[in-house]
């Protein structure tokens, strides 16, 4: 076939349909594979690369990755490439050493044999993975514990709003740690690498979700609190949340799937699976894709409402449960491709990153209609953000960057009567405090003077294993640098121990930093006094394995942040 370029539309159109002529033509010129590598590659692919390129590998966060792609812009200019073009050695610098565009490099996570592995592997037709139906889901569905055997009053002396939920990435667990002793009360059995924790409305139950989409719910109320039930909603997943408008406080969860791009609606005390919903449909740009991932969820408190937000299509869902029998869902259309967000101070407003669009999305869950679409710095990644009054423009919403070397302050309407003076900075970045790239998540408390931002992704080493500290009172008095590797007092390693994920205790006087070092070397939880930017007490336990996110019990079910 001859490589013009009306020729390569055809083609990719044609490479798409499974056994076609131009298929079986990119097979031929993809590096030949046994099927033992394939399979290893296909289980390195999704643990490593598929949330950021995507199971069909059309690219999110990260590049596209098919072998060959064309795409054409507003004005009909066409360019194409793949990653045939880019071949096997292009193919192992870029992932050994990463890119300038925010790929990491994976030469201290993967070998040298993998890495050429996966070089070959993504130069060959991408699997496309089954289908996962509700029967699935109800085949996986577990109940451990009964409701009617569940205790009816909490049967330990813990603390409970201190519990912190902590992810171990690696073990496929999660560790519930005493935030008062420090102590680990339980290690339980979860979903591979849990992405999120979220509390039940009642603060009793904390609903996990793992990247290979088993959703465990955890009962803080056993003398031990443990796993009562789970279920498999996806092969790939990360978010999760209940209903908790007044009236349906936990009677529904719901989880979002990567792979299906899907969303299920469960029974909030068992997980039984009620009903699964696609989310395949049509980008804000109009054009159809088969894989829109089902990114952060969250439940409005204005209205029995679950604000769901598609990745690749830019479409804000406002899923309506209160008849999930006949379920309306509001489309909003936003910008792509739709991240991770938080809540405004005032909890009626969500923003929500688009983040290869460069934009905050603010979304009025009072009128069910986008607020605000925000131009803010290169990749805006804020977790659930932070709200804080600033001492100028009022009510403010921070968000970091991957790519960028700020925090960025947006100003939010948060009450609008008594912060009536500042409307007319509303929805504006007013502020750009200066930090680093490579941030993933931002953190502050109401009763704390200090705005934390990590920066993990930086490819310098003592950047990613530090963290920032500004005051909020004057944020042009320089920042505290902590370095949180060498505050743990742990060896050195080769590898980066990235510092990872601020989070506050439940009286806002303690920050929690995960050092998050390689499956072999140890990590920790560093604690630092917030007032003092002291080590309070460094968290080593052989069990404490690759620990990233730390949910505190309290700060979680109050969106505190
Ligand atoms: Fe996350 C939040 C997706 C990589 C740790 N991450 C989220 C959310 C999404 C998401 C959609 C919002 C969930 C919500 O609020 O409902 N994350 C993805 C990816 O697709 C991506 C880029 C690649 C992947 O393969 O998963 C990715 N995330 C990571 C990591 O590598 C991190 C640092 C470590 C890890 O555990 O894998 C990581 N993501 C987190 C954490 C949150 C999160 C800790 C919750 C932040 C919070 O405070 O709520």
């Amino acid at each position: 076939m001859k490589k013009t370029v009306v020729g390569m539309i055809a083609m990719t159109a044609m490479a798409a349909a499974m056994g076609s002529a131009f298929a079986q033509e990119a097979a031929k010129a993809a590096p030949s594979m046994t099927a033992e590598e394939k399979e290893q590659a296909k289980k390195i692919y999704f643990e490593r690369c598929a949330g950021c390129h995507g199971v069909l590998r059309k690219g999110a966060t990260g590049k596209n990755l098919e072998p060959h792609w064309s795409k054409k812009d507003k004005d009909g200019n066409v360019t194409e490439g793949g990653t045939l073009k880019l071949g096997q050695q292009r193919l192992e610098k870029i992932i050994g050493y990463g890119t300038d565009g925010g790929m990491v490099n994976f030469d201290d996570i993967l070998t040298k044999e993998e890495i050429s592995l996966m070089s070959k592997y993504i130069q060959n037709q991408p699997d496309v993975p089954p289908e996962f139906s509700l029967k699935d889901q109800l085949d996986s569905w577990k109940v451990i514990v009964p409701v009617k055997d569940r205790p009816t009053k909490q049967m330990n002396k813990l603390n409970l709003k201190n519990i912190f939920s902590v992810t171990l990435r690696d073990t496929g667990e999660v560790a519930l740690i005493d935030g008062d002793t420090k102590e680990i009360v339980n290690v339980v059995k979860t979903g591979y690498a849990v992405h999120i924790s979220r509390l039940s409305a009642s603060g009793r139950y904390v609903y996990v979700i793992g990247r290979d989409g088993r959703v465990s719910l955890i009962d803080l109320w056993m003398e031990k609190p443990a796993v009562v039930a789970e279920v498999k909603i996806a092969f790939d997943a990360r978010s999760i949340d209940t209903s908790k408008f007044k009236g349906f406080e936990d009677k529904y969860a719901i989880a979002g799937g990567y792979w299906p791009p899907q969303y299920t609606i469960m029974d909030g005390d068992t997980l039984k699976p009620l009903k699964v919903v696609s989310t395949r449909g049509v980008t804000v740009d109009g054009d159809y894709h088969p894989e829109p991932r089902v990114a952060s969820i969250v439940s409005s408190f204005i209205k029995p409402e679950w604000v769901v937000n598609i990745k690749e299509t830019g479409q804000i869902l406002l899923v309506d449960y209160s008849n999930i029998e006949n379920l309306k869902t509001t489309t909003i259309g936003s910008a792509k491709f739709l991240h991770d967000g938080g809540w405004d101070a005032s909890k009626r407003y969500f923003l929500v990153a688009a983040n290869a669009s460069n934009k905050i999305a603010a979304v009025d869950t009072k009128t069910g209609k986008l607020a605000a679409l925000v131009d803010v710095a290169k990749i805006p990644h804020p977790g659930r953000g932070a709200n804080f009054t600033h001492p100028k423009f009022g009510p403010v919403w921070a968000t970091g960057h991957l790519g960028a070397d700020v925090v960025t302050l947006i100003s939010t309407p948060s009450d609008e009567k008594k912060n009536a003076k500042f409307k007319e900075h509303n929805w504006k970045v007013v502020q750009e405090v200066k930090h680093v790239p490579g941030n993933l998540f931002v953190k502050t408390h109401p009763k704390s003077a200090n705005l934390w931002a990590d920066s993990p992704q930086n490819p310098d080493k003592d950047l990613a294993e530090s963290v920032s500290v500004w005051d909020k009172s004057d944020l042009s008095k320089p920042k505290a640098v902590l370095n949180v590797a060498k505050d743990s007092g742990l060896p050195a390693t080769k590898a980066t121990k990235r510092a990872v994920h601020p989070e506050y205790s439940a009286d806002g006087k303690e920050v929690w930093i995960s050092l998050w070092g390689g499956k072999v070397d140890q990590s920790a939880i560093v604690v630092y006094d917030d007032a003092t930017l002291k080590v309070k007490k460094v968290i080593t336990d052989p069990k404490m394995i690759t620990p990233t996110g730390k949910f505190n019990v309290y700060n979680t079910q109050h969106d505190i942040y």
